[in-house]
C-alpha cells in the first residue's frame, strides 16, 4: 500500500515537472519522459498533419499536364514536391515519439486517421490552383506558424522549414489569381468561381469552433497548439478580406463586414454540417484521394523492396570486410 502511494506521488511529480518544463518554455525533447498522453496526441496531431501534406499532393497533381505555360507547370512541380517533402519531414518527427511510418500509413489507408478536410474538395479549373496556394497555404501558414513554438522539438523544428517553404506557395497562389483577375472577362469569372468554391472550407480548415474542439484546452495548457481554432480562423478572415480587394474579387460571405468595435471582420454563419460530413469520409473526394493513396502504395511496393534489399547487401559487405580486416 505505502509502496503504491510512493510510485503514484512519483508519477505525480513527473508529471509536475513535466508541465514546469513547458511553463518555462522548455523544449520537450523525444527522451524526455512525457505523459503518455501526451505522447498519443502528439502523434495523432503530427500523423494527421503528414498525411494531409501527402494527399494534398493529389488535387494539385491533377493539373501538372494542364498547367498553363512552362513555367506554371515549373512552378506546380516544385510546389507540390515541397509537399511531399513536409510529408516526410513530419512522418520522422512523428517516428521520434515511437510509431513507425508504416503503422501511420495503415491508418490512413485504414480510414482510422484524418488528414485535413480541405483536400476533399475538387480542382475544376486551372484558377483552383491559385485559390489553393492563397487560401488553403494562407490558413495553413496561419496554423502553423504558431506550431514553430510547439513544446515539442522535432515538431516545432519541422515546422520553421515548412513555413519558409509555405509563404512561397501562398505568393504562387496569389499570383496566379491576380494574373487571371487582370485578364479576360472568362478568365476574371474563372477566378471568381475558384474563390467561391473554395473560400468556405478553407475557413473549416481551422477545426470545430471552440465550443466543440475536444482537444484543444489540453494541447493549449501542453503548449502544442498556441491558439485556438476560432482564433486562428479569425485572423485569416481578417487576413484574406484585405487581400481580397487586391485582387478586386469578392468573396461568397454576404455577411462579411469589418467591425471597428472588436477589431475584426464579422463573418457568416460556418456550414458545420458540410465539415462534419467531409471529416467523417462524405465528402466529393474523399474515396477517391484515399483509392489514389491505396494505388500508390501498392505501386511502390518494388521500390521499397529494392530499397532494403539494397540496403541489406550494403551492410552485409560492410560486414565482411569488417571480419576480413579483424582476420
Ligand atoms: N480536417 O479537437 P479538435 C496544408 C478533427 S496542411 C479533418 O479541434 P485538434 C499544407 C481533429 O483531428 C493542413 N479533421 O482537434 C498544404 C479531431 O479528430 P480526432 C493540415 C479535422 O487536433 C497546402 C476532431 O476534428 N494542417 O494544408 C479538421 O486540437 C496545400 C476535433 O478537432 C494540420 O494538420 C480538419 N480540418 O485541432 C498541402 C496542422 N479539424 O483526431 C498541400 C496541424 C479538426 O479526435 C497543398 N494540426 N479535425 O479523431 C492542427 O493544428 C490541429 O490538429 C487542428 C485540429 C487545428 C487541425
Amino acid at each position: 500500500m505505502q509502496q503504491t502511494q510512493e510510485r503514484t506521488s512519483a508519477v505525480v511529480s513527473l508529471e509536475e515537472q513535466f508541465q514546469q518544463k513547458i511553463d518555462s518554455e522548455i523544449r520537450i525533447e523525444p527522451k524526455d519522459w512525457m505523459p503518455e498522453a501526451y505522447r498519443k496526441t502528439l502523434i495523432r496531431q503530427i500523423g494527421q498533419h503528414a498525411h494531409s501534406e501527402v494527399v494534398g499532393m493529389l488535387p494539385e497533381g491533377n493539373w501538372i499536364t494542364r498547367a498553363p505555360s512552362l513555367k506554371r507547370k515549373a512552378i506546380l512541380l516544385a510546389k507540390i514536391q515541397d509537399e511531399a517533402g513536409h510529408g516526410l519531414y513530419l512522418y520522422s518527427a512523428a517516428e521520434t515519439l515511437g510509431v513507425s511510418r508504416d503503422e501511420m500509413i495503415e491508418e490512413l489507408h485504414s480510414g482510422k486517421a484524418k488528414y485535413s478536410s480541405i483536400f476533399n474538395y475538387p480542382t475544376l479549373t486551372w484558377a483552383d490552383i491559385g485559390a489553393i496556394g492563397w487560401l488553403v497555404d494562407g490558413a495553413a501558414i496561419l496554423n502553423q506558424i504558431p506550431l514553430c513554438r510547439c513544446s515539442y522539438g522535432p515538431y516545432a523544428r519541422a515546422m520553421v522549414r515548412i513555413c519558409k517553404e509555405e509563404s512561397f506557395h501562398q505568393r504562387q497562389g496569389f499570383d496566379i489569381l491576380y494574373t487571371l483577375a487582370q485578364g479576360s472577362p472568362e478568365q476574371r469569372a474563372m477566378a471568381q468561381d475558384a474563390i467561391n468554391r473554395w473560400y468556405w472550407p478553407a475557413v473549416m480548415m481551422f477545426g470545430p469552433s471552440d465550443a466543440d474542439s475536444v482537444h484543444s484546452a489540453q494541447s493549449m495548457r501542453w503548449k502544442i497548439k498556441r491558439f485556438s481554432n476560432d482564433e486562428l480562423r479569425q485572423r485569416f478572415i481578417d487576413m484574406i478580406a484585405e487581400q481580397v480587394k487586391v485582387l478586386g474579387l469578392t468573396l461568397p460571405d454576404p455577411d462579411l463586414k469589418w467591425n471597428p468595435e472588436r477589431g475584426h471582420y464579422d463573418h457568416g454563419p460556418i456550414n458545420w454540417e458540410e465539415f462534419w460530413n467531409v471529416v467523417n469520409g462524405n465528402g466529393p473526394c474523399n474515396r477517391e484521394r484515399l483509392r489514389a493513396r491505396r494505388e500508390a502504395w501498392e505501386k511502390g511496393a518494388w521500390v521499397r523492396e529494392a530499397a532494403l534489399a539494397y540496403a541489406e547487401k550494403k551492410a552485409r559487405r560492410a560486414a565482411q570486410k569488417e571480419e576480413t580486416q579483424a582476420a
